[in-house]
C-alpha cells in the first residue's frame, strides 16, 4: 500500500483507540506497525456526524481516504439495545449507507465494516461461523442493531456484484479494554461491572451483577482485535466477513467474568446477582477456525491479563473516562 490514507471512522472509542495504540506502538515496518507512505486518520462524530450524508461527503472530501476501517456506530449493552431498538436500526443503517456509498463515489480502494456476533441468527447449530450469518431471526433484545449490521453484508455483496467494489466485514465477539464506555447504563457488561465494583468499594455497598451470571460469553482484548483489524486490511481481499474472535474453548460465564472484576478489584464486600434484570442471548459461540487458517495462528492476550491491565487503565483515569458521571458523551 505505498502512499495510502487510512480513515478510522469510530476512531476515539475502544476499538479505534486501540488500533491507533498498535499502529503508534509496534515497530515501524512490522506486521501489525505502521508501513511507510501510510497516513493513519482516527476521526470522532465531532467532525462529522455520519448519519447526515453532506457532512459524510465532507469528511472524505477532508481526508480522502484510499481505505477505510468503519468502526463508527451507536453502540451499547444489553440493556440500552432492549430500550432503543429503532434507534439503533435506524442510526446505523444511515451511518453504514453513507459511509459505504461515499466510498464507492470517492474510489476508496477497499472498507472493512465492523459487524458482531450478536447479528447471528439465536436459534442456530454451534458453534457459529461465516456461513450462518442470515440463517435465521437474531436474538430478540438486539434485533435493531443485529438487522442493521446484517444489511453491511448484504450491502457489500451488491457493490462488489454490481461495481466490484472491494468492501468486507469483520465479525468480533464482546470487546474489552482501555478507552471503553462505562456508563452503568449503557456500557457492556465487562465496563459496567467494573464501575459498579469500583463504586460499590468506594461507597461501602453491595455490588450487584444483573441477572443470574449464567450466560457464556467470549471475550477479545481490544488491543488483539485492533491488530486483527490491520491484518485484514493488509491480507485479507474477499468480501466474505471474517470472524475476529478468541476460540470457542475460551467462553466464560457472567459469573466468572464478575469473580475475575471481584478479584481484579480487590473487592472484599457484599457481591450479589439482581435475577430480576434481564440475561439476554444465553450464548453466542463463535468459530475463529477460518480466522487462525487465513492468518496462520494468532496468540491472544490470556483474559485475567488483560482484564488487570483494563481495570488498571479505569482506575488512572477515572476522571476523564466515559462514566457518565463526568460530562463526557457516553453515546448518541
Ligand atoms: P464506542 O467505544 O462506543 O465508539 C463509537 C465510535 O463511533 C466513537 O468514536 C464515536 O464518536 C463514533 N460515532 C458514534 N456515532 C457516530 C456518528 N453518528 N457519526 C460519527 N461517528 C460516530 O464503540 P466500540 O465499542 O469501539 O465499537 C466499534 C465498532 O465495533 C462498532 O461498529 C461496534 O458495533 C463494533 N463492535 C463492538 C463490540 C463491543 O463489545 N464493544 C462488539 C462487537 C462489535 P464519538 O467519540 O465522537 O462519540
Ligand atoms: O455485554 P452485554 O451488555 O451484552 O451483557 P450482550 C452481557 C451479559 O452480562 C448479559 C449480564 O447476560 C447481562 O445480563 N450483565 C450483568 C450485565 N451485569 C451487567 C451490567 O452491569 N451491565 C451489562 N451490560 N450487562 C450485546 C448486544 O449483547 O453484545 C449488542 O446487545 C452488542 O448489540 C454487544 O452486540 C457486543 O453480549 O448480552
Amino acid at each position: 500500500m505505498s502512499s495510502s490514507v487510512i480513515l478510522v471512522t469510530g476512531g476515539t472509542g475502544l476499538v479505534g483507540s486501540a488500533i491507533r495504540h498498535i499502529i503508534e506502538t509496534e515497530p515501524a515496518g512490522s506486521r501489525f506497525g505502521k508501513k511507510p507512505g501510510e497516513k493513519w486518520v482516527f476521526v470522532s462524530s465531532g467532525e462529522g456526524d455520519l448519519r447526515d450524508p453532506e457532512q459524510t461527503r465532507k469528511l472524505f472530501e477532508k481526508y480522502k481516504p484510499t481505505h477505510v476501517i468503519h468502526l463508527a456506530a451507536l453502540v451499547g449493552g444489553l440493556f440500552k439495545n432492549m430500550k432503543y431498538k429503532l434507534t439503533f436500526l435506524r442510526d446505523n443503517i444511515l451511518i453504514n449507507d453513507n459511509v459505504l456509498h461515499t466510498s464507492h463515489t470517492t474510489g476508496v480502494k477497499k472498507v472493512i465494516s465492523c459487524l458482531s456476533t450478536c447479528v447471528f441468527p439465536d436459534k442456530v447449530t454451534y458453534p457459529l461461523d461465516e456461513t450462518k450469518i442470515h440463517l435465521g431471526l437474531p436474538h430478540e433484545s438486539n434485533f435493531g442493531y443485529a438487522h442493521a449490521k446484517r444489511m453491511v453484508d448484504v450491502q457489500n455483496h451488491a457493490y462488489k456484484d454490481q461495481f466490484g467494489d472491494n468492501f468486507t466485514s469483520a465479525i468480533p465477539t464482546n470487546v474489552f479494554g482501555p478507552h471503553d464506555n462505562f456508563d452503568l447504563e449503557g456500557s457492556h457488561v465487562i465496563p459496567g461491572l467494573i464501575h459498579k465494583c469500583y463504586l460499590a468499594k468506594k461507597n461501602g455497598t453491595p455490588f450487584v451483577v444483573m441477572g443470574t451470571g449464567k450466560p457464556l460469553r467470549q471475550f477479545i482484548y481490544s488491543y488483539d482485535l485492533a491488530k486483527l483489524f490491520i491484518w485484514q486490511l493488509r491480507e485479507y481481499d474477499d468480501v466474505e466477513p471474517v470472524i475476529l474472535s478468541v476460540g470457542e474453548d475460551e467462553e466464560v460465564s457472567i459469573k466468572q467474568v464478575a469473580d475475575a472484576i471481584v478479584k481484579a478489584m480487590d473487592f472484599q464486600g457484599e457481591y450479589t446477582f439482581d435475577t430480576t434484570k434481564a440475561d439476554g442471548q444465553f450464548r453466542k459461540p463463535a468459530s475463529n477456525k477460518n480466522l487462525l487458517s487465513l492468518m496462520g495462528g494468532y496468540e491472544f492476550a490470556p483474559f485475567d491479563k488483560a482484564l488487570d491491565e483494563t481495570v488498571k487503565w479505569f482506575l488512572a483515569n477515572y476522571d476523564n473516562a466515559r462514566t457518565g458521571l463526568n460530562g463526557r458523551p457516553t453515546g448518541h
